[in-house]
């Protein structure tokens, strides 16, 4: 049998929450361990575990994963999750780098100096409102899902983002009907429908500590590298 699924990330949404939900989707049960220390970072970086010394890492298939959208379309194409051709899976990627665009501008802001924070987030309000939702409304006019009329793992990250979006702008999706309608349908899929419950394995919105955790684990390098 196959070993479990280990996720290597702080204990916080990061780059690993939309792996984390992709894996609940596929109905992958995984284990995670947390990074808070930088003697864990240094471990890792000793067994020569992180390709480019950057986590997220994931142990799957006798494999340590590195880079985020490397880890997503392997889970998405091992489990169905990535179209049926090479076409749809073009327009999935497309959907999916959209929102990979808009989420790591909300995963920046825990990370942005205080006097910053109102205009880094009016920026993303505007963005979201103006350049990425239309797009998705548009796509979900009579269908049920992004693309093929079948799930994929842009749907899923589209529900992770919108639904972080709402945590920071909770009346943004008042214009997208399709959208919020979307977001509905997928909160009913009995894996999501337990993910969303308290106590499962989804990361609740980053705080002070999670910041604190990564500036040490990195020893004050800032973790994004872009
Ligand atoms: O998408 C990816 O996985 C990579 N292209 C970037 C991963 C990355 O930036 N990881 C950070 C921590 S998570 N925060 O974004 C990291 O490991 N930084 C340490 C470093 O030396 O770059």
């Amino acid at each position: 049998m196959a070993d479990k699924v280990v996720l290597h990330y702080f204990d916080g949404r990061g780059k690993m929450e939309s792996i984390r939900w992709l894996l609940t989707v596929a109905g992958v049960e995984f284990d995670e361990v947390h990074l808070s220390t930088h003697e864990q970072y240094e471990t890792l970086l000793r067994d020569g575990a992180l390709m480019f010394q950057q986590v997220p890492m994931v142990e799957m298939d006798g494999m340590k994963l590195v880079q985020t959208r490397a880890i997503l379309n392997y889970i998405a194409e091992k489990y169905s999750l990535h179209g049926k051709d090479v076409k749809e899976r073009a327009k999935i990627n497309m959907y999916s780098e959209g929102l990979r665009d808009l989420m790591e501008m909300m995963m920046m802001l825990p990370f942005t100096p205080p006097a910053d924070v109102k205009a880094k987030l009016e920026n993303i309000q505007t963005k979201a409102a103006e350049r990425y939702l239309p797009v998705y409304e548009k796509a979900l006019t009579g269908a049920t899902y992004l693309v093929g009329g079948a799930l994929s793992c842009a749907d899923v990250e589209l529900l992770e983002c919108s639904l972080m979006l709402e945590e920071r702008v909770p009346e943004i999706l008042t214009q997208f009907p399709n959208v919020k309608a979307f977001q509905s349908r997928m909160s009913r899929i009995p894996a999501i429908e337990r993910f969303l419950q308290p106590g499962s394995k989804r990361k609740p919105q980053p705080d002070e500590n999670y910041v604190k955790t990564v500036m040490e684990v990195f020893k004050v390098k800032l973790p994004l590298t872009k």
